[in-house]
């Protein structure tokens, strides 16, 4: 079941119990809880510089949780499995920060939390939630998918992945990693996961031999088609495993929400 070694490409995490959906947060699933060798190799780093929408939330201690994109200079979109059942003094939004060690960049607070109203669970769609900041960032924001823009999500684009997440190390990444899979199609997502993929609210990236992937900690982090966000690590079965792409939620569905928050 290891992915033989030359076969692995960047990673950004490590993978989970390998029979359960896994999806992060706070870490139910730990690499530890993993019988079944397919953890990979990091990513490569990533510069804020070229990312700067990349953000992190943490708790108030500072413990990085989950990944988000700035769509606004007071809104970040992130998964609403990363933050659903939290109260916005128990977030912070870490931005222009590439190294989690380091003190570049700003710690913000978060005045609000919007989280999809039809939120479930990640294997039901709507994984997206929309923080608001109290204070406008400078950094640069990222332009999001529209709802009708199709041509960015073809099978076969080559999707950026940032975030830092568990790494093969078995622990989440110091500093920000990227790593690049193509979007897959949505017969070849279903034949993974079946039911539990909708094409309507998710998109995949992956291939097929698995090897590159996001993983625990990279939820609400961005993937990127042509340096528009595409899609929101949304969950995976373990992580990198040939046949189990990485999904995420399908942000251009959700436009007409993203607008609406960043109306408000
Ligand atoms: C997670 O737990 C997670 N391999 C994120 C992405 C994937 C799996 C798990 C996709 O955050």
């Amino acid at each position: 079941m290891a992915i033989p070694l030359p076969r692995l490409r960047t990673l950004l995490g490590a993978s989970l119990a390998a029979v359960s959906l896994s999806v992060t947060g706070f870490g139910v699933a730990t690499a530890a809880d993993d019988p079944v060798e397919t953890r990979v190799i990091g990513g490569e780093r990533a510069s804020i510089e070229d990312h700067p929408y990349t953000v992190y939330l943490t708790t108030p201690s500072g413990i990085q949780f989950c990944g988000g994109a700035l769509v606004a200079p007071d809104k970040v979109a992130t998964a609403a499995h990363c933050v659903e059942d939290d109260s916005p003094s128990s977030v912070a939004v870490v931005a222009g920060r590439e190294d989690k060690q380091g003190t570049a960049g700003e710690v913000v607070g978060v005045t609000d939390i919007w989280v999809h109203p039809d939120y479930v669970t990640v294997t039901s769609g709507d994984d997206i939630a929309v923080l608001t900041l109290e204070t406008d960032l400078s950094y640069a924001t990222v332009e999001f998918a529209a709802a009708a823009d199709d041509a960015v999500y073809a099978e076969g684009n080559p999707a950026t992945i940032l975030g830092w997440g568990v790494t093969e190390t078995g622990s989440s990444s110091r500093y920000l990693l990227q790593a690049e899979a193509p979007l897959t199609s949505d017969a070849t997502c279903a034949a993974g996961y079946g039911i539990s993929y909708d094409s309507a609210s998710m998109i995949c990236a992956g291939y097929p031999e698995g090897g590159i992937d996001a993983c625990q900690g990279d939820s609400g982090g961005p993937l990127v088609v042509d340096g528009v966000l595409v899609g929101l690590t949304s969950f995976g079965r373990g992580c990198a495993e040939a046949g189990y792409p990485g999904v995420y939620t399908r942000v251009g569905a959700y436009a007409a929400d993203l607008e609406a928050r960043i109306a408000s």
